[in-house]
């Protein structure tokens, strides 16, 4: 999503040309000759990304602002300690342009570059990085038959909470901008200014393409509610969710698809917190009354986020490699 940069700089140049072309009314010949000069300059910057980066390839991790699904990722990455940066984007651009959804995982060697654009997926390529060379700090990561029948689950859960919380967010534009980017420094100011101007074409692809409807939030509504109830049974003694053992992936996955109605303070990080989000009294009054209800309604999985965020959000030192 950053399409000044310089690796973007031919893409735009041949978008741009047939319409140079036009209004400068170039012949067949010279258009030919600017359309070469572009494809060249193309592939000269695709051949530079070819060589090779020193050391270990690099991780970056593709993210928008208020998503638990990018939230999951982040935990793990943070929690095991794996280096990496964070590209943030503001919220919808990148599915609304590029087709694409968050959080996605760039692994970067110079040469060879991969992505992956799907958290579970990004959570067993973490396991298999790093099982072997770090078995102590990616322990959590092993998945087993009953965690990957829970993920299943959670993931189910994880998209009811979003359609609700959307269902109740998007006609107050202020905040969800908020929630989206429009307050973040460090994202591009064309982006925050398309997110406020073009908020109803946003709102409206949200609507549709997660089918925000009115029908579809009591479902989504009614599932959350019957998988928290069995959850507050596996909780009741206050966790684990495999009820056994030692702290485990799964319970990062609940905690952060549970987060957008828990509301921690740690949810996100620092960055997070100062431009993304919103304290108690800026929540508009029904909708926190409404999520409040649900902390009474299910106070084991409430308390059960709450402990694991305080604990356990913050990042681990980085892994050597
Ligand atoms: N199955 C995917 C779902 C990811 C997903 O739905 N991500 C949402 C954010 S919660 C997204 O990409 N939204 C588009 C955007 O805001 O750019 C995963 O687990 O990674």
């Amino acid at each position: 999503m950053k399409p000044f940069a310089p690796e973007n700089r031919p893409n735009l140049y041949l978008v741009a040309l047939p319409l140079a072309v036009a209004v400068l009314g170039l012949g067949p010949w010279t258009a030919a000759l600017a359309l070469l000069a572009g494809l060249a300059w193309r592939w000269g910057v695709g051949f530079k990304a070819l060589t090779p980066l020193p050391g270990p390839p690099r991780l970056r991790l593709e993210t928008i602002g208020a998503s638990h699904i990018v939230e999951k990722a982040r935990w793990h990455l943070d929690r095991l300690g794996a280096p990496y940066e964070e590209d943030r984007v503001g919220g919808v651009l990148g599915i609304l342009f590029l087709a694409r959804s968050v959080p996605r995982l760039h692994v970067e060697a110079g040469a060879s570059r991969s992505t992956i654009g799907d958290s579970r997926e990004i959570l067993r390529f973490l396991w298999g990085r790093y099982s072997t060379s770090h078995p102590k700090e990616a322990a959590f990561l092993q998945p087993t038959v009953e965690s990957l029948e829970l993920e299943r689950r959670i993931d189910a859960y994880a998209e009811d909470v979003r359609r609700m919380i959307y269902h109740r967010l998007l006609p107050h534009r202020t905040e969800m901008l908020r929630f989206w980017g429009s307050d973040d420094p460090a994202l591009p100011a064309w982006q925050k200014t398309f997110m406020r101007v073009a908020y109803p074409l946003l709102a409206g692809f949200v609507i549709r393409g997660l089918e925000v409807t009115p029908e579809r939030s009591r479902r989504s509504e009614a599932s959350a509610r019957a998988f928290l109830a069995q959850m507050e049974q596996r909780l009741e003694r206050g966790g684990p969710v495999l009820q056994r053992g030692p702290l485990h992936s799964i319970d990062l996955q609940l905690a952060a698809a549970s987060a957008l109605w828990v509301r921690p303070f740690e949810f996100g990080g620092r960055w997070y917190a100062e431009h993304y989000d919103l304290p108690r009294e800026r929540w508009p009054r029904e909708i926190r009354e409404d999520l409040e209800r649900l902390h009474e309604e299910f106070p084991h999985t409430t308390a059960y986020t709450r402990r694991l965020y305080a604990e356990e959000r913050a990042p681990r030192p980085r892994l050597s490699e």
